[in-house]
This record gives structure tokens, C-alpha cells and sequence, in this order.
């Protein structure tokens, strides 16, 4: 009878064990949004690669790539609740949580990588804030290349988007595109040339990358290479999971970091040099949208950005302040 009650105990005990945590797991669940081959999945490859070399094989990862584990509007409340110990996003998706999170989705806030790169250094502090409060620790972000349009026919300003169905990711672009006079629909990058193919788009924004990606020379001709706008993938881990960790792993893991952010910036510029060439030899007509195209693009972010301040409190006035003086 002891040994019975010591046997149930034991095995209670033990079953509790895999089920009490990330801690336990021998493989961490990384989910992220975007395909194997895209530099952003490569990049955190090779992270996931340098902290199991670090650790001598103590932390190993498994990333799921191209939203194969959790669709990308799931993953930060996969990850806040130990579905994923990692995860990767794109930040301004998730726009209407916090206007931190929603600044780099707008038009005209960056005009390339180096602006980009400030805006990244001024309102990490805030968005690591605000992931702390949900119990998530930020690891590293990455830009994409300036984004630009995709159409069908030739458009020479925002007036030729009028009525047309335009394909956005996030609540920033869906706002440009109704200030555009499009109809614009949220469409993730994985279902993009389901949605050309069946009608529900005949336009889109995004950069090179994705328009390879998604192999747009398939439903488009044109791609405008607007440029001026920097929207950042951001890379988090459970803050449990992390602080879980002796100080040596959580350094490794932060170095590592540190190191992806550098390389991911690079790689984003590579990448998006490489698309554009292969969007023009696949027969696409690229092109940088005309002056006035050009300059009704730029007015619809500064109206964005004032809309945007009314909304970002103190914190966001400081900021924008801050950031306009450079
Ligand atoms: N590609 C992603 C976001 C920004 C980008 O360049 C997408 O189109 O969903």
C-alpha cells in the first residue's frame, strides 16, 4: 500500500514536470510569420544555430517558419502564454494595441534605413515597456526594406487607387490605402497570391522581397518603389522562460541577439537589392513613383502622423519631438 501511494505520487510528480513549463522542454517552439527562404526566417536560423553552439547544445530551438505554428496575429499571445517560448512579428500588425507599436507602419516616419534605425533606438525603451508588462522579453528587431506598390496598370497618382481593392497588413497601410481612396483589406503575406488570383485584391503594398516571395510577376506589372517606409519584425522570448535562465544563458542569448539585429539589418538590405533585380527580370516594370504621385503619398503621412499623436499621449509627443530635431 506505501509503495502503491509513493508510486501514484511519484508518477503525478512526473507528469506534472512537462506540463509545468517552457522550462522543462528540451526544444523551444520558435513561431514566425514568414517563409523559410525570407532573410528575416534565415536570420533568426542562424540565431537559434549560435545560442545552441553557445549553450554546448543546452538550448536548442525549433523555429516554425511562414506562420506554420501560429498564424501571425497570434503569436504575441502565443508566446505571453507558453504556446511558443520565442516568437517573431510584424510589430506594426499589431498596430491597434499601442500606438508604439503602430509608428513604424507609416508612411514617411523613415525614409530609408538610417532614419529607421533611429526611430528603432528612440521608442525601443517604450516597446520593450510595454512587452515587459506582458511578461514578454524583446530580443532584437529588423527592418524591411521601404516598402512600395504593386498594381496591375500604370498609376500615376493616388487619384488612379480610387475604388481599387488594395491589399494591406496592418492598420497603418489599411489607413493609407482609405486615404488613398482604395479599399483596402488585410490580407497576410502567406495568402497574398491566393487573394490576387481570386479577385479579392488587385493591388498591394509591400517590398521586393515579398513581392518575390509571393512570386508577384504571376499578378502584377507594376511595382512603384515608394521607399519611405520602414516597418520592423520584432523578436521576443516568454519573459518566464528567460529570467528562468542562470545568467550565463541569458547572456549568450542577449549576445546572440545583438548580433542577429546587426546582421538582419544588412541582410534586409541585401535581400531587398537582389529582389528588385529579380522583379525586373521577371518582366515587372519597376519603378520610383512620379513627383507628384510621389509628394501625395508624403501629405497622406503627415496626416497619418498627426492622427497618430493624437492618440500616442506624452510619450509619443516626446518622442516625435525628439526624432524630428535629427
Ligand atoms: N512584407 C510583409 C510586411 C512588410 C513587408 O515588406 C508583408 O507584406 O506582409
Amino acid at each position: 500500500m506505501k509503495k502503491t501511494l509513493s508510486t501514484i505520487i511519484l508518477v503525478g510528480f512526473l507528469s506534472f514536470i512537462p506540463s509545468s513549463g517552457l522550462l522543462a522542454a528540451a526544444v523551444w517552439d520558435v513561431a514566425t510569420p514568414y517563409p523559410e527562404q525570407n532573410f528575416h526566417t534565415q536570420n533568426i536560423l542562424m540565431f537559434a544555430k549560435e545560442v545552441e553552439q553557445a549553450t554546448g547544445g543546452k538550448i536548442k530551438m525549433k523555429v516554425h517558419s511562414n506562420a506554420s505554428l501560429l498564424k501571425m496575429p497570434d503569436i504575441k499571445r502565443g508566446v505571453q502564454t507558453g504556446q511558443a517560448a520565442l516568437g517573431e512579428i510584424l510589430l506594426s500588425a499589431y498596430g491597434n494595441e499601442d500606438p508604439f507599436f503602430q509608428l513604424d507602419g507609416i508612411p514617411f516616419v523613415s525614409t530609408g534605413y538610417d532614419t529607421a534605425k533611429i526611430v528603432w533606438e528612440k521608442t525601443r525603451p517604450f516597446i520593450e515597456a510595454r512587452f515587459k508588462k506582458q511578461g514578454m522579453t524583446v530580443l532584437y528587431a529588423v527592418s524591411w526594406p521601404g516598402q512600395g506598390i504593386y498594381t496591375k496598370t500604370p498609376m500615376t497618382s493616388v487619384a488612379d487607387f480610387k475604388g481599387i481593392k488594395f491589399r494591406t497588413y496592418n492598420p497603418a497601410t489599411a489607413r493609407m490605402a482609405e486615404l488613398m481612396g482604395a479599399v483596402p483589406t488585410t490580407i497576410q503575406a502567406a495568402e497574398v497570391p491566393q487573394a490576387f488570383a481570386t479577385g479579392v485584391v488587385s493591388a498591394m503594398i509591400t517590398s521586393a522581397i515579398t513581392g518575390v516571395d509571393s512570386q508577384s510577376w504571376d499578378f502584377a506589372k507594376y511595382f512603384y518603389d515608394v521607399g519611405a517606409l520602414n516597418n520592423k519584425n520584432l523578436v521576443f522570448i516568454n519573459a518566464k522562460v528567460f529570467e528562468g535562465l542562470d545568467k550565463k544563458t541569458r547572456d549568450i542569448i542577449l549576445d546572440a541577439s545583438a548580433k542577429a539585429e546587426k546582421r538582419g539589418w544588412e541582410m534586409s538590405a541585401k535581400a531587398n537589392e537582389a529582389s528588385l533585380k529579380t522583379l525586373a527580370e521577371k518582366g515587372m516594370k519597376v519603378e520610383k513613383p512620379n513627383e507628384k504621385f510621389y509628394g501625395e503619398l508624403k501629405a497622406i503621412g503627415e496626416k497619418m502622423i498627426q492622427e497618430w499623436l493624437e492618440k500616442a499621449g506624452p510619450d509619443g509627443k516626446a518622442f516625435w519631438e525628439s526624432y524630428r530635431k535629427k
